[in-house]
């Protein structure tokens, strides 16, 4: 899979992708992340790219031309399956988009800033609009980062078995079970005994119920999606 992000703030994005698992998917050819920093396809020499909103009121615009002009250059290179813009009014993400989009080839990402940007380029290029969650961010990088890790880590290859996201919240829409780790006793809380009974069936039935118990605690909403 192949992401291009179209941002004014490249730098909020150099590291999230350079650890752990992120890191793990590029250094296999699994994941290619390029950042492209939307002043090179400013209007003038002064690195322009916003500008005041027609009919008035604060905030600044993102403006056509820029974002017109990064999404086609990158668009000769390759067939992108999705231009995706991140802005709090888009769909709300969750694992199931997560899941859809880590089927595809190519997407381009565009991050928003100040008001946001022309309507006219969400008409005529975007194809899917998300949201990270109901609160505002000051713009969308870090909601890109998250969307980026979501799919990424989805990706053939990318999680081996320690890591699998089969057993991950939300993917049947149950949340995750509680682990535990050494030592068996930790000023006396113990690890719960069928954990350490060595039958991976009862092993297994336990933490399904757990799993189901603590989705009513925790996320009633999830048991109807279950
Ligand atoms: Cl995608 N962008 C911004 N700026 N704020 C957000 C968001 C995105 N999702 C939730 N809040």
């Amino acid at each position: 899979m192949r992401i291009d992000i179209i941002t004014v703030l490249p730098e909020l994005l150099e590291s999230p992708f350079s650890h752990s698992i992120m890191k793990r998917a590029r250094d296999k050819g699994l994941l290619e992340v390029h950042v492209h920093h939307l002043r090179q396809w400013a209007v003038n020499e002064y690195g322009q790219v916003d500008d005041y909103q027609y009919g008035g009121g604060a905030g600044m615009v993102m403006m056509c031309e820029p974002l017109a002009n990064a999404i086609e250059t990158l668009s000769k290179d390759r067939k992108y399956d999705e231009i995706i813009f991140m802005t709090p009014d888009g769909e709300r993400f969750n694992q199931s988009i997560a899941n859809q989009l880590s089927l595809k080839e190519n997407m381009i990402i565009i991050c928003g800033h100040y008001k946001g940007i022309d309507e006219r380029i969400r008409e005529h290029f975007v194809t899917k609009e998300i949201s990270i969650g109901d609160y505002v961010l000051s713009g969308g990088e870090l909601a890109a980062a998250i969307v980026v890790d979501a799919v990424g880590r989805l990706l053939p290859g990318v999680l081996n078995d320690e890591t699998s996201a089969l057993m991950d919240s939300f993917q049947d829409n149950l949340l995750a079970p509680p682990v535990y780790t050494r030592p068996s006793d930790f000023r006396g809380w113990k690890v719960p005994d069928i954990l350490l009974s060595g039958d991976p069936k009862k092993v297994d039935d336990w933490r399904y119920e757990q799993s189901l118990q603590r989705t009513k605690d925790r996320r009633p909403d999830l048991l109807d999606k279950h």
